[in-house]
């Protein structure tokens, strides 16, 4: 029998939390046939709702449910950790300015990638879902000198998934024909959804629509969705980001398929002219269990300014931290 996987989520409580922890339970994060334990970490005035859902988990008597634990703890929480999703982070409150958002989070991330580096286990993976997830990380990775680099990820699946389902629907062809998604850069409305690349049944998706669509309609709408879920549902999004996440570490485990790649926000080697050490939305693929940026991508002027002005954005929100004193 495989040993169970020990998978910690933070923000456990909260509403990604509920959406994610029961399809994590029933295998589709790792796999139909790997046995998970559950880490829960949320504040202490969360961890009452938090053992509420660890009740509903019980409750679906899951088979590949291990075993679930509940804490305040990150140094308990992430003790040998082999798969860490870090969702819950400090939201952005009326009249709060950046550097205060970046402040609060490096309180929460800071210490977690410190805990992360002392007590996980060797092959861990991180994925940062908790907004700014990007710079997050960066703080995350920077507590965590022991651990791999390239284990620190943020998300932007969601933003690939979305933009996947909004070419598809203007083009009125199933998801599964295009390939080669790519979004480029931060997870914030800066992101570069990039069709220059994207192909649907052989052909280059940027050619099958025309420019002012691909401008003015397709960017700024996968750019600016979460805006328009939250306007909709009164709520951010929250199933779509937990499947997001999910698909980020299946894929990472597992692999891409051959002929395919997806985003996702990783540690830049200095690729296509991104400063190396950022946390930055590329095209990757995923082989024997490690991300690697597709490489030798022709980029057009149209998509090199917005891929520059996306990761200034980083530049920026790094130095920002670094003058706060949180890399
Ligand atoms: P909720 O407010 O519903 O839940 C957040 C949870 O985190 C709460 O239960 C809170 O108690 C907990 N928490 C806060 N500080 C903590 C700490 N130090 N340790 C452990 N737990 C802590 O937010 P939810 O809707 O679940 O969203 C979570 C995060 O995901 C937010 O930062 C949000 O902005 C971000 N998102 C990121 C997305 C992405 O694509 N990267 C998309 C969806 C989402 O907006």
């Amino acid at each position: 029998a495989k040993t169970p996987v020990k998978v910690t989520v933070t923000g456990a409580a909260g509403q990604i939390g509920y959406a994610l922890l029961f399809r994590i339970a029933s295998g589709q994060l790792l796999g139909s046939d790997v046995p998970v334990k559950l880490s829960l970490l949320e504040i202490p005035q969360a961890i009452k709702a938090a053992e509420g859902t660890a009740m509903e988990l019980d409750d679906c008597a899951f088979p590949l449910l291990r075993g679930i634990e509940i804490t305040d703890d990150p140094n308990v929480a992430f003790d040998g950790a082999n798969v860490a999703l870090l969702v819950g982070a400090r939201p952005r409150t009326k009249g709060m300015e950046r550097r205060d958002l970046l402040e609060a989070n490096g309180g929460i991330f800071g210490p977690q990638g410190r805990a992360i580096n002392e007590h996980a286990a060797d092959d861990i993976r991180v994925l940062v879902v908790g907004n700014p997830a990007n710079t997050n990380a960066l703080i995350a990775r920077s507590a965590a000198p022991d651990v791999p680099a390239e284990r620190f990820t943020a998300m932007t699946r969601l933003d690939h998934n979305r933009a996947l389902s909004q070419l598809a629907q203007k083009l009125d062809v199933p998801v599964s024909d295009i390939k080669k998604m790519t979004i480029w850069g931060n997870h914030s409305a800066t992101q570069y959804p990039d069709l220059y690349h994207a192909e649907v049944g052989g052909k280059i998706a940027a050619e099958l629509v025309d420019e002012a669509w691909l401008r003015d309609t397709f960017i700024p709408t996968v750019a600016k969705r979460g805006a328009a879920i939250i306007e909709a549902r009164g709520a951010s999004s929250a199933a779509s980001a937990a499947n997001a996440a999910i698909d980020h570490v299946y894929d990472w485990v597992n692999g891409t398929p051959e002929g395919d790649w997806t985003s996702a926000a990783v540690v830049s080697d200095g690729s296509y002219g991104v400063p190396e050490g950022l946390v930055s939305s590329f095209p990757v693929v995923s082989r024997n269990g490690r991300w690697e940026i597709v490489q030798g991508l022709e980029i057009n002027e149209f998509s090199r300014e917005r891929i520059d002005a996306s990761v200034r954005e980083l530049e920026e929100e790094r130095d920002a931290v670094r003058a706060l004193g949180l890399i």
